[in-house]
């Protein structure tokens, strides 16, 4: 374990060193654009059903809560399509709140392809995972394990075989995932939002005063394990 954060760590130097312009290069981790950022989908509100409304307020919440802690780091919240409705809620009320859009803001594109698409890279990514940590069930979950290939699942093997709602698993990606080499991703870290929806298990049939204490707690996670990457 030592081993692997040591090298982590000076997997992380090493692209702080980089060229800053060589943003197009497709080298992988060592490449370019280098400044330690997570990109993250917005967690339970598609499959899970989650309010849309009360799902921007918490991520607004929490982005404000841990920003303080990442140096200079970013958050990046993703989504596919430029009409996203989670996007721009939170787009608006970040803005209302004067967070610095330098180091939070939203960003449209695949979370499997932001570097070799649009450019943006981001050594670590979340995914909106199942209680199973595994592939498949659509969404982002069956992006992410599909494009990271048989070493994710490997790798998220060795770290937790199941994850309970609002909490997060983060794991080191093996440098043969095509991930790695693609986009440069180091750390894919797993995060179990609530769900609303009935035909998934652990539904919350609609207690949001539950589910919005889940919601949060699910970000001040995965918020936490990003902290402890970049740190
Ligand atoms: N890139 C960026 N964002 C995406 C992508 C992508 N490739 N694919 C989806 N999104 P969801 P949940 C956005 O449904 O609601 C799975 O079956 C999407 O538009 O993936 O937490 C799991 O196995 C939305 O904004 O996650 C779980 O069982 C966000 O990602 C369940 O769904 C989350 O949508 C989890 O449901």
């Amino acid at each position: 374990v030592l081993q692997r954060s040591k090298m982590d760590s000076a997997a992380l130097e090493k692209v702080g060193k980089s060229n800053e312009l060589d943003i197009t290069s497709t080298s992988g981790a060592n490449s370019a654009n280098s400044i330690p950022t997570l990109a993250f989908p917005s967690i339970s509100t598609a499959d899970f059903q989650f309010n849309l409304e009360k799902a921007s307020d918490i991520i607004v919440e929490k982005v404000e809560e841990f920003i303080g802690r990442i140096g200079k780091a970013r958050l990046v919240l993703v989504d596919l399509s430029q009409g996203s409705k989670i996007l721009s809620l939170v787009k608006t009320k970040a803005a209302q709140k004067n967070i610095d859009s330098n180091k939070f803001f939203t960003f449209v594109g695949d979370i499997t392809r932001l570097h070799s698409q649009r450019g943006l890279h981001c050594n670590v990514i979340a995914n909106a995972a199942n209680w199973r940590l595994k592939p498949g069930g659509g969404g982002v979950n069956a992006a992410i394990f599909k494009a990271a290939g048989s070493a994710l699942e490997i790798a998220t093997k060795e770290k937790a075989v199941s994850l309970s709602p609002g909490k997060s698993v983060v794991v080191p990606l093996p440098s043969s995932s095509p991930l790695f080499a693609r986009e440069g991703v180091t750390h894919v870290i797993h995060v179990l939002g609530p769900n609303m929806n009935p035909m998934r298990p652990d539904c919350l049939k609609d207690d949001y005063v539950q589910g919005c204490k889940i919601l949060r707690e699910a970000y001040s996670s995965l918020f936490e394990g990003f902290v402890s990457i970049v740190r």
